[in-house]
Formats: C-alpha cells, sequence, structure tokens
C-alpha cells in the first residue's frame, strides 16, 4: 500500500474531521487564532482535528504525568521543573538538556502533536512520560480518567491571564488588537480554551475529590516559595528529594535551572522556534514572568469588572484567584 493510502485510513489523520469541525460555531477576535466552540469551550481551529483524533485514539499509560494548565498560566515553567525534577539523576545541571532544548521540546503539547499527525512520536517516548495539553478535564481523553493518571495544573489571576494572551496574540499580528476588545471577549469567555472559570473550577474539583492523584497549583504562589513548589512536585510525582540531595542543594539547582532570568537568557528560547512553519520565536513564552502587570493595562472599572465576573463564577467553589481574597 502507499504511503498516501495509509495516511487516508489512519483515525489520527487530521483531515478526518474537517467537516464536523466547519459546523461548529466560531469567533475571530483572537486572530490569527480562530477558536471553535467545541464541547462548551474555545478552542483553536488549527488544534481542534488533533484534538479529537487524540480524544478519539490516545492511549495513556499508568505512569504518565499530565501537565495541564489554561493557556498563559505558566505552562512553560512547569513543564521545566517536572521535567528536571524527573530527570534529576539523568542529566548533570550543567549539561541538561533544558539548557539546549525549549520546555515544550521537552514536554509535547499533544494539542499540537497529534494536529501535526505526530502521534507516533508520543508512542515512541520512553516511560515514565510527561505529556501536556490544555484541554479543560471536561474534554480529556478518556484513558488518562480511566487509568487514574497523576495530573498537574496550574491556574493564575485571569487578570494576568489575559494581558499574557494579549501581548502573544499581538506578536502574531500586523495591529495589536485594541486591549478594550481583548477584555470584552475575555471577560465573555470568549479567549482560546475559555471560558478560564469553568476550566479551573474543572481541575479545582477534581483536585478536592482525588487530591492524592490531581495537584492544583497557582502561577502566584509558584513565584512566591518556588522551594517549597519544588519539593511538594517532587513528593507527588513519587520521586521526592532524599535528604543528601536537600543538603547538596539540588533543589535549588532545579530551581536555578528552570528561572525565568535562566531560560529566557538561553539562545534556544532567544532564537529558537518550536516548529520552522511558526511564525514566534521561543522567546514569546517569556515575557515579565511576574505578577501583576494587569495594573499596567487596566482601569479600575476593567478591575472591577473581571474580578468580579471572577468572584461571581468561583462563588460557593472554595477558590478564589486574585481580587479580594486572592494571595497576591
Ligand atoms: P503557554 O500556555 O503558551 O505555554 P505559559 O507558559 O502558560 O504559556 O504562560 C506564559 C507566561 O509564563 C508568561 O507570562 P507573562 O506574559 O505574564 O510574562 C511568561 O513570561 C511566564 N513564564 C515563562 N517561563 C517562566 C518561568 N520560568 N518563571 C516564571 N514565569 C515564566
Amino acid at each position: 500500500m502507499e504511503p498516501r493510502e495509509k495516511k487516508e485510513t489512519d483515525p489520527r489523520a487530521p483531515s478526518n474531521y474537517a467537516d464536523l469541525i466547519s459546523t461548529l460555531p466560531f469567533e475571530e477576535g483572537w486572530a490569527p487564532a480562530l477558536t471553535r466552540k467545541y464541547q462548551g469551550f474555545w478552542i483553536p481551529q488549527c488544534f481542534l482535528p488533533g484534538i479529537m483524533g487524540m480524544q478519539q485514539n490516545f492511549k495513556a499509560r499508568p505512569d504518565d504525568l499530565f501537565v495541564l494548565s489554561y493557556p498563559k498560566c505558566g505552562t512553560t515553567w512547569l513543564k521545566a521543573l517536572t521535567y528536571a525534577i524527573m530527570t534529576r539523576v539523568q542529566y548533570p545541571f550543567d549539561h541538561h538538556p533544558l539548557l539546549g532544548q525549549n520546555p515544550h521540546e521537552c514536554v509535547p503539547f499533544m494539542d499540537r502533536t497529534y494536529s501535526k499527525g505526530q502521534a507516533s512520536e508520543l508512542d515512541a517516548m520512553p516511560s515514565p512520560r510527561i505529556l501536556n495539553t490544555h484541554l479543560p478535564f471536561s474534554l480529556l481523553p478518556d484513558s488518562i480518567k480511566s487509568l487514574d493518571c497523576k495530573v498537574i495544573y496550574v491556574c493564575r489571576d485571569p487578570k494576568d491571564v489575559l494581558v499574557s494572551r494579549w501581548h502573544y496574540n499581538n506578536r502574531m499580528r500586523p495591529q495589536p488588537i485594541p486591549f478594550a476588545k481583548a477584555f470584552e471577549m475575555f471577560c465573555e469567555g470568549n479567549c482560546p480554551y475559555g471560558p478560564i472559570w469553568e476550566h479551573v473550577l474543572e481541575y479545582w474539583e477534581e483536585s478536592r475529590r482525588r487530591p492524592e492523584k490531581v495537584l492544583f497549583l497557582r502561577y502566584e504562589e509558584m513565584l512566591e516559595d518556588p522551594l517549597g513548589i519544588v519539593k511538594r512536585l517532587a513528593e507527588f510525582m513519587g520521586c521526592p528529594f532524599s535528604p543528601e540531595e536537600d543538603k547538596e542543594g539540588v533543589v535549588e539547582e532545579v530551581i536555578k535551572l528552570c528561572s525565568f532570568d535562566k531560560l529566557k537568557s538561553l539562545e534556544v528560547n532567544k532564537t529558537g522556534k518550536l516548529d520552522p512553519n511558526f511564525s514566534l520565536t521561543n522567546d514569546s513564552y517569556f515575557r515579565k514572568g511576574k505578577a501583576g502587570d494587569w495594573s499596567n493595562h487596566m482601569s479600575p472599572e476593567m478591575v472591577q469588572r473581571l474580578d468580579g465576573v471572577t468572584e461571581q463564577k468561583l462563588r460557593g467553589s472554595g477558590l478564589t484567584l486574585g481580587g479580594l481574597g486572592s494571595r497576591v
């Protein structure tokens, strides 16, 4: 059989979903990211075929670790940290893969891998794998849930998520999106993988139901207490730091290797690209790396409105993000 015919019968081939996708409601406001409403969430159209293929075909392994997030909440950092923790015995810190590869290359973003028709690369990864998707819990492939795989989820003050997203998308456009327009769309829940509140709540509830399997983190607490978080991550991952490692400063080495300044300074993260066809260079994943940049973009009215939406959406859940009661 010719390779071409093989590809067309592969259920993971993205083209098989085009007809269904064309029927879904769409939004163009975050262009070039056209989003489609799929199972309650605004998913970038470019990843939808891959996501559908992934939902149907992805086979998790019991020892897979999933790094999950709403986009722009600290995914790159969490990928670097989990990868550095898991591989700390394998690689010395001065010859570590993270010095020559972007964290997104060390921990694959499954939505993109499937969309590029490269699912076999995930099959070829040795166990234990660390994998990433931005899907909400309700849209995850069934095998991740039925095998009860460990999940680490990171969220962030929605105001900073919006600002980070706005800057990121503007880099792909000839003209920036007017901030007021981005704000309106975000408040309506229209943002890639949004609405953010439903996304966060799904994982929050899961983490309360199964705390030994779902670790729920905030970007702000990672900034505040990296030492405590890295230790917590290692424990959750089943590879806690030994007293000897503690004494030798291994935790501090992990933090240093994955720090914003270190990663941003690396050549691969200045000029490298995740894909030659992608318009953005890797520096787009390292902008400010701080909490509270929203104060440079939002009027007091905007802050009040977005905090109000967040407060109302999360009411009764026991979770607070941004605004009053926030940790930042
Ligand atoms: P993604 O969803 O596209 O993968 P993600 O990594 O979740 O993006 O979020 C990017 C944010 O994390 C950026 O925030 P900013 O726009 O407010 O600056 C980026 O700067 C920040 N970030 C990336 N790496 C680190 C790091 N090592 N430490 C702290 N923040 C980081």
